[in-house]
């Protein structure tokens, strides 16, 4: 299972900007600089297909790629969604600015959304913004979408904080985008996500 192709496709500010693809999409989300950017590279192959940048919240806009996905007997398209970090402290009433209520109405209301990818940061797992994060998904989340769960950075963690993380959460799928570790198993449990593979 290899991602074999990806391009950019375009960039909307909301759900309005969005034409339908008629393709299931796959959005990434988490908070700023949580690697968003580097794992949608990291996954096709890419040095810079999602802009990657050391500048916390600089991408405010819905970017979507299409991607092409070889699970050895067809190829099938999907979209993935590189989208803004954001806040989410007790997230829906905190959503002030434009842009989060775009984004909060991009998640509720697209139905083509077939999986949630919640990117946390492997050294922080835990933490109460991602907590808030899992609660705001679950609110909306319908029965034919998946939440996954994806541990970046991995890089900087040690085999006993590994050990550790994985103690936490038993189906933790650990990557680097740098060392391009772990990228196989997120692929395949991004597309078990999108078709529904338990
Ligand atoms: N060590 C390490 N750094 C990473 C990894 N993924 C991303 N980064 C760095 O984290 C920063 C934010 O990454 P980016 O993809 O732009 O995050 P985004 O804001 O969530 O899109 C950049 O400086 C990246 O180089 C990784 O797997 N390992
Ligand atoms: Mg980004």
């Amino acid at each position: 299972m290899r991602i074999i192709n990806a391009k950019f496709l375009l960039s909307a500010q909301g759900i309005d900007g969005l034409p339908e693809f008629g393709i299931s999409e796959v959005a990434f989300l988490g908070r700023s600089n949580v690697g968003k950017s580097s794992i949608i590279n990291a996954l096709t192959n890419h040095n810079s297909l999602a802009k990657s940048s050391s500048t916390p919240g600089k991408t405010q806009l819905i970017n979507c790629f299409e991607v092409i996905i070889d699970n050895e007997e067809e190829k099938i398209p999907l979209i993935f969604v590189d989208l803004p970090g954001f806040g989410y402290a007790k997230v829906s009433k905190s959503m002030h600015s434009i842009w989060q209520e775009n984004l909060d109405r991009y998640l509720r209301q697209r139905l083509s959304i077939k999986a949630f990818i919640h990117l946390i940061d492997s050294r922080h797992a835990g933490l109460q913004k991602d907590e808030n994060l899992g609660l705001y998904l679950s609110e909306f989340a319908r029965a034919d979408q998946r939440v996954l769960n994806i541990y970046t950075k991995s890089d900087k963690l040690n085999q006993s904080q590994k050990a550790q993380l994985l103690k936490i959460d038993p189906n933790a799928i650990l990557v680097s985008s740098s060392k391009k570790t772990g990228i196989d198993k997120a692929t395949k449990a991004i597309y078990n996500a999108v078709f529904g593979v338990k």
